[in-house]
């Protein structure tokens, strides 16, 4: 009878020790799992964006890489952006050197990543974000190969029937 006994009083405590462990690690996991979920939400990654460029058009390039680094995921077509920019309805004037699409929206051009993201919260009616020719200063078209220059430049949020309103200004001059 000794040993059942023994084999009792070492086994509960243990047992009570182990289920103690478990409630707390639970929680625990349970955030654990939640969390990579969270991260994707807030910087992005799970949103596909699908750009149409010239295979040679070096700013483009540079703009997927700041799209890339603010957590998007991009698909590139090297196909030039002339006959889906039309097809999708943006009018050529608005026009720059890559289009593309993101949740149902077209950007066009040099848009910044942060303004994608606004777009994409706000969901308004409209179709989409464009940054009209290839203003010196906007995400591609920065940096010191152009003398850290920041030309003024805004953001355009385009209705369907092509009309704009200004979705956000960039280095703007100070009022005098
Ligand atoms: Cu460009």
């Amino acid at each position: 009878m000794q040993t059942p006994h023994a084999f009792t009083t070492l086994a509960a405590p243990h047992s009570g020790l182990a289920r103690r462990r478990l409630l707390t690690t639970l929680p625990l996991l349970a955030a654990a799992l939640a969390a990579p979920r969270l991260v994707r939400a807030a910087t992005g990654t799970s949103t596909a964006v699908e750009v149409w460029k010239d295979p040679s058009c070096g700013c483009c390039k540079d703009w997927v890489e700041h799209m890339q680094a603010n957590g998007f995921k991009v698909t590139v077509h090297d196909t030039g952006n002339n006959a889906v920019r039309s097809r999708l309805g943006l009018p050529q004037k608005l026009g720059s050197c890559h289009t593309a699409l993101v949740g149902g929206y077209l950007l066009e051009g040099h848009v910044p990543a942060s303004d994608v993201r606004a777009l994409l919260q706000q969901k308004p009616k409209a179709l989409g974000l464009a940054v009209p020719g290839m203003p010196v200063g906007s995400p591609g078209m920065d940096g010191a190969v152009y003398g850290n220059r920041r030309d003024p430049y805004d953001v355009l949020l385009v209705a369907r029937d092509g009309s704009t309103r200004v979705f956000k200004s960039y280095n703007q001059k100070a009022a005098s």
